[in-house]
């Protein structure tokens, strides 16, 4: 899969490059990037990309032809090398990404992403050449380079060869809408505190139920807005059933002895 990267700031994206999954997934070429530099295709001597907002305000806005040569620029080669890209323009206005999109985006040969710099872009620009306009979450971030660095991380460990084996496997049992079970290794106790005696005892089939329960439990308790959107099978709403009822877990441990105490 291939991205091209309009940016003020190509530098910013070596960070991928330089270790991790997606720097892996770059060397053994299951991803490709190419950034461009809008700066480069500006056509006066300044090299000007920006200017001041019709009916006054704060900031700039960036210009539309620049952008608009790079990224016609950036399509024409991508579109050489096979890699037919729409253009998502990275902006707290877009919609917000989830994993579903992330499945969805990788699914792609490439994509075109255009990070944007002081105020936004012209909005003649996104109506002209951009097809996706994606946000990462509500906060405020000072530009769309790191934005696009998230989508590109999330996009690349999906594609095939990108992850070992055993995170290939990891992510199958934990690609289901829930939160991840809480993970111990040695030593067996620290500060007084103990690992749960499940995972001490050797049965798979035990240990594999705790985790799926601790994982519905912390979704229940931190992210009722996924279990909501997900639905239980009726397995999972017994083992939910049963961690409600306070006794699994060590959160759970914890809150009976705290209800103890208040109780005497
Ligand atoms: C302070 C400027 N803001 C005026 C109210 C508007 C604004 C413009 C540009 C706010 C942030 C940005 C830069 N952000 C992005 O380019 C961006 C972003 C984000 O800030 N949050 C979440 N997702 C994204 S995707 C791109």
């Amino acid at each position: 899969m291939r991205f091209d990267v309009i940016t003020l700031f190509p530098e910013q994206f070596r960070i991928l490059s330089a270790e991790g999954v997606v720097a892996r997934a770059l060397r053994r070429g299951v991803a490709e990037l190419v950034t461009w530099n809008p700066r480069d295709f500006a056509a006066d001597a300044q090299r000007t990309v920006d200017d001041r907002p019709y009916g006054g305000g704060p900031g700039m806005v960036m210009k539309v032809e620049p952008l608009r040569a790079a990224i016609d620029a950036a399509q024409a080669a991508a579109t050489a090398a096979g890699c037919a890209s729409r253009v998502a323009y990275l902006s707290p206005q877009g919609r917000r990404l989830t994993q579903v999109d992330m499945r969805r985006i990788a699914a792609e040969p490439g994509w075109v992403l255009l990070a944007g710099r002081y105020e936004g872009v012209d909005e003649r620009l996104i109506e002209a050449r951009v097809d996706e306009e994606w946000s990462i979450g509500d906060y405020v971030l000072s530009g769309g380079e790191l934005a696009a660095m998230v989508v590109m991380d999330a996009v690349i460990r999906l594609l095939p060869g990108a992850l070992g084996h055993a995170d290939s496997a990891a992510q199958d049992s934990h690609g289901d809408g829930l939160l991840d079970c809480p993970h111990y290794t040695r030593p067996e106790v620290i500060d007084g505190q103990g690992v749960p005696a499940v995972l001490l005892s050797g049965d798979h089939a035990a240990i594999e139920r705790w985790r799926r329960q601790q994982a519905l439990g912390r979704t229940w308790a931190r992210r009722p807005d996924l279990l909501r959107a997900r639905g239980l099978s009726a397995e999972e709403r017994a083992l939910l059933d049963e961690f409600m009822r306070g006794r699994v877990g060590p959160d759970a441990e914890q809150a009976a002895e705290q209800a103890a105490e208040q109780e005497p």
